[in-house]
C-alpha cells in the first residue's frame, strides 16, 4: 500500500520512502500532484504547520496523509530560524542559501564555543532539529501526532554530502559525525524525523 506524504521536499521523501519500505509501504508526496495547490504554512509551531498540510492534502486527495513539519532551532540565535527554516534565507531559499546565511549569522554575532574539532572546523552553536508529524484521515477528520529531536553542534565548514537542508552543518558530538556522513539508515535511526516516525507507529499500534 501506498502512503501520501504532504510534502514537495525530495530529501523528506527519500528518508520516508527509505524509512516505510520495511514496512511494505510505498510513498507518494505531493510533487505527484502538482494539481493541489501550495499550501500557506501560517502555523506558530511546528505541530500547528504539520496538522495544517496533512489536513489541506488528505482533504483535497480524499485518502489520509501525513505531514512533517521540521526544521532547525540554533541556541546561539534563540531558537531561530526554528519555524522559518525553510524560508530563512527569504522565500524560495534554497538549502545552500539557507546554509549561508546561518554561518553569516553566527559569524556576525561572534558565537563560538571555544572547541575545535580535529580537522580544525569550530564549533558554533548548540542546536536541535525538531521534527513534527501528523496523519490526518479525512473519513473521520482525526489527527494522530508525534515529535521527535536530535541534539547537535553548528560547525564553521561542511562534514559529509549526505541528507539535505542544514544537515552539512549539524556535527554530532555523540557519534563524532556529522549528521550528513551518516547513511540513509544511520540518519533515521537517530534522527528527529526518525524519532517521530517511530513515536507514531506506536501510537498507530496502541
Ligand atoms: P514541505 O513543507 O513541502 O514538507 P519544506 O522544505 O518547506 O517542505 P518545512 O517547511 O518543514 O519543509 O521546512 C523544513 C526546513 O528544515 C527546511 O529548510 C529543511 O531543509 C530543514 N530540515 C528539515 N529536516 C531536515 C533534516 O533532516 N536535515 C536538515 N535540514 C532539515
Ligand atoms: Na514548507
Amino acid at each position: 500500500s501506498v502512503i501520501v506524504v504532504a510534502t514537495k521536499n525530495k530529501g523528506k521523501v527519500k528518508e520516508f520512502a527509505h524509512a516505510l519500505e520495511k514496512l511494505g509501504k510505498g510513498v507518494s508526496s505531493l510533487l505527484d500532484y502538482p494539481e493541489i495547490p501550495d499550501i500557506p504554512e501560517d502555523g506558530d509551531t511546528f505541530a500547528a504547520n504539520a496538522r495544517i498540510k496533512a489536513k489541506a492534502a488528505g482533504d483535497a486527495l480524499g485518502v489520509p496523509a501525513l505531514a512533517d513539519d521540521s526544521g532547525l532551532r540554533v541556541e546561539a540565535l534563540g531558537g531561530r530560524p526554528g519555524v522559518y527554516s525553510a524560508r530563512y534565507a527569504g522565500e524560495g531559499a534554497t538549502d545552500s542559501d539557507n546554509n549561508a546565511k546561518l554561518l553569516r549569522e553566527l559569524s556576525g554575532i561572534g558565537a563560538t564555543l571555544g572547541e575545535e574539532l580535529p580537522d580544525g572546523s569550530k564549533l558554533l552553536s548548540r542546536a536541535q532539529f525538531v521534527c513534527a508529524l501528523a496523519l490526518y484521515d479525512p473519513a473521520t477528520g482525526e489527527f494522530v501526532e508525534a515529535e521527535g529531536t536530535v541534539d547537535g553542534v553548528i560547525t564553521d565548514r561542511p562534514h559529509g554530502d549526505g541528507g539535505f537542508g542544514y544537515d552539512p552543518l549539524f556535527w554530532l558530538p555523540q557519534l563524532g559525525r556529522g549528521i550528513a556522513e551518516l547513511t540513509k539508515e544511520e540518519k533515521g535511526a537517530i534522527s528527529h524525523r526518525g524519532e517521530a516516525l517511530k513515536a507514531l507507529l506506536v501510537k498507530l499500534e496502541r
